[in-house]
């Protein structure tokens, strides 16, 4: 029997299983994506965990987003790591040391990276508050509201790098897909040289598989396009004149079309004007339907600012602005087919789990990171988009196979496209939170 259609008892099992993960994770303030490889805050995985620490600890759900917001840089941007100072010097690759960030004035006093991640949090926070909107969340979405508002701001204003309403990424650890066939394109012109490696020590590679990790030279790519950055002070004036990596990613706009969705809720909870989050929303959409769906294809792909071309490779980046509720109903169908399409095989009855990259493709890596696997955060993301367009039989088949997929092999970090075998790091933070957030859920 598989766990989509499990009983009772394997139900609880599961959660049990989450609920030890996260709290095995959970580090003072902040939860661990997790304890060998990620041993830092990163912020587009404490989203993910609050939304799933809402249906068990709702308390720790405000903690997890307000740390990471307490690292908020003045200019708006929210760090996609923030640095335990209390854990091991060399525990993590790049570290503090690497990053510097104490030369951008924009800074906060505790070390950071200077990149940021897909902004989920408002969707998190909306999504916390509405599980247990008592008087102490009511005031937390209070807090955290113009801290929500200055990020947006940040991302919509100095990161339009293209200057046609969306957000450009200046690095691929900022779509959160880092190795994604999605940037081989953008990053062939980064130059760096593979050697340059053996300057440093990896720290990931001696907790997974190589084979299953981002390459040297990709490693050595990322390494030139944060140097460049942080050289000029982490500044966004100018970026598009000097800077080596610049797209505009349709997973990272999705998100911040879905933030200004979730701000307008939230403003009305709280009294403020929802209006002007309404009027962005669309803005947004309107967008990302203009600049990067492919009419030759019906799907999104990402955009590289540098060439002006959008990126062929099919990912499950290209799935994600299914999630916008004002998507019109051209896209809607056309993504719906995509997904349902052998290059990702969504069905009410999943035989194999969702693969972040088209398995059709003759470079599709079943075991390698973004390049092939299966994520839950994706898996969600799409399910997400499926139930804001109504199509419960498909959401339900990913709800099963999220769940087959983690009685199987356990809350691993991704697994494989076919097998369903658990890859990367075991009790991994955000498939523990996702899980408990669709186990919550009945459909
Ligand atoms: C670099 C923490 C993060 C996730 C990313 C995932 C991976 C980091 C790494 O781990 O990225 O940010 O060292 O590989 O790609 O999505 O947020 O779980």
């Amino acid at each position: 029997m598989s766990a989509g259609t499990a009983g009772a008892g394997t139900l609880t099992r599961l959660r049990r299983l989450a609920l030890a993960t996260l709290d095995g994770n959970w580090e003072h303030d902040h939860t661990v994506p997790s304890r060998t490889l990620y041993p830092h805050q990163w912020s587009w995985d404490s989203a993910f965990i609050a939304i799933g620490l809402a249906h068990v600890r709702p308390e720790r759900a405000w903690r997890e987003l307000n740390s990471l917001f307490r690292a908020q840089w003045a200019d708006g941007r929210v760090p996609h790591i923030v640095f335990n100072p209390a854990t091991r010097v060399g525990a993590y690759f790049p570290g503090p040391e690497f990053w510097r960030t104490e030369v951008a004035a924009a800074a906060p006093a505790v070390a950071t990276s200077g990149l940021v991640q897909p902004p989920v949090h408002a969707l998190a926070a909306w999504l916390v508050h509405r599980r247990d909107p008592s008087p102490a969340a009511r005031a937390a979405l209070g807090r955290l509201y113009p801290r929500l508002v200055a990020q947006q701001r940040y991302l919509t204003e100095r990161r339009d790098v293209g200057g046609g309403g969306l957000a450009a990424i200046v690095h691929p650890w900022e779509s959160g897909l880092d190795n994604s066939p999605a940037w081989d394109a953008p990053m062939a012109a980064v130059p760096a040289e593979a050697a340059v490696m053996r300057a440093y020590r990896r720290h990931d590679t001696a907790h997974a598989d190589a084979a299953h990790r981002p390459t040297d030279l990709d490693y050595a790519r990322y390494l030139a396009i944060v140097a460049a950055y942080r050289d000029h002070g982490y500044r966004d004036d100018g970026l598009a004149g000097r800077h080596p990596f610049l797209v505009e990613c349709p997973l990272f706009n999705a998100a911040l079309g879905l933030a200004e969705h979730a701000l307008a809720r939230i403003a009305a909870v709280l009294g403020a004007d929802p209006g002007p989050h309404r009027e962005r929303a669309a803005r947004i959409t309107e967008a990302l339907v203009w600049r990067l769906h492919d009419p030759a294809t019906g799907t999104f792909q990402p955009l590289d600012l540098r060439t002006g071309r959008l990126v062929p490779a099919r990912t499950v980046l290209g799935l994600a602005p299914l999630a916008l509720p004002d998507l019109p109903v051209r896209q809607v169908d056309a993504l719906v087919v995509e997904a349902c399409s052998a290059r990702f095989g969504v069905t009410g009855r999943m035989a194999r789990p969702l693969p972040s990259y088209d398995r059709t493709a003759p470079d599709f890596e079943p075991l390698r990171y973004w390049r092939g696997p299966s994520w839950l955060n994706m898996t969600w993301l799409v399910r997400h988009g499926l139930l804001t367009h109504d199509r419960p039989e498909l959401a339900a088949g990913l709800r099963r196979s999220m769940l087959d997929l983690v009685a199987r092999a356990g809350c691993h970090e991704y697994f494989h496209p076919d097998t369903g075998a658990g890859l990367g790091s075991p009790a991994f933070g955000w498939t523990a939170a996702l899980l408990l957030d669709v186990l919550a859920e009945d459909r």
